[in-house]
């Protein structure tokens, strides 16, 4: 049943610094929370339901938030790694783990950061592409393969980095991941150029 009141307009969070105007207002708080609560829909024209009806974005939403928990992994396995190889990046760790001379690099550290600042370089723009690409349009089915594409390839990219895989399984793994960014973005833009 579809029971929502109007979208309110008092929706957004952008009213500026204004002391006076609480930034989500507690009416708005209490009514979704008073269909939450009692199980009602909420009218389908609000953005939100409306984004989650479409398929695309839905798998983009699910691969992309794969992709972030992959890079939280790696940020874990990098803090495991400086406490095996006993590797510290500041002073005040390594005098709690032993001494000021395990404030020093080590190259499996290392090849965990390197293989973060890889994700940062190519996961950000995705999560950019991907969301513009799926608000325009695109058959979810095509969608899906873009973002699962993606997905695995830079799976493979981190597995191949922190396993030391034999070359060139990791620089393989990059540019097949790479192929559906370059998809999005050129039909981005096609896009953009036509409604210019
Ligand atoms: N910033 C990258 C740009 C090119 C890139 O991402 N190459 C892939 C495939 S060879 C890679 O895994 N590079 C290793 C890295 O970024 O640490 C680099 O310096 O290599």
């Amino acid at each position: 049943m579809i029971l929502g009141p109007a979208p309110p307009s008092s929706w957004s969070c952008g009213e500026g610094i204004n002391p006076g105007k609480a930034l989500l207002k507690p009416e708005v708080l209490i009514t979704y929370s008073f269909l939450f609560l009692t199980g009602n829909s909420i009218d389908p024209s609000l953005p939100m339901q409306k984004m989650m009806e479409n398929e695309a974005f839905v798998s983009f939403i699910f691969f992309g938030t794969l992709l972030v928990i992959k890079m939280y992994a790696v940020a874990v396995i990098t803090g495991q790694v400086r406490l095996r190889k006993k590797a510290f990046a500041n002073p005040e760790d390594a005098l709690r783990h032993g001494g000021l001379q395990y404030h020093r690099e080590d190259p499996d550290v290392e090849r965990c950061r390197r293989a973060h600042l890889n994700d940062m370089e190519n996961i950000y723009p995705f999560l950019f592409l991907g969301a513009i690409y799926s608000l325009l349009d695109p058959n979810p089915t095509v969608a899906r393969i873009h973002f699962l594409i993606f997905f695995f390839g830079r799976i493979v990219h981190t597995l191949a980095y922190l396993l030391k895989l034999r070359a060139p399984t990791r620089s393989v793994a990059y540019s097949v991941a790479q192929l559906p960014c370059v998809s999005m973005a050129l039909q981005i833009l096609f896009a953009a150029i036509k409604s210019w």
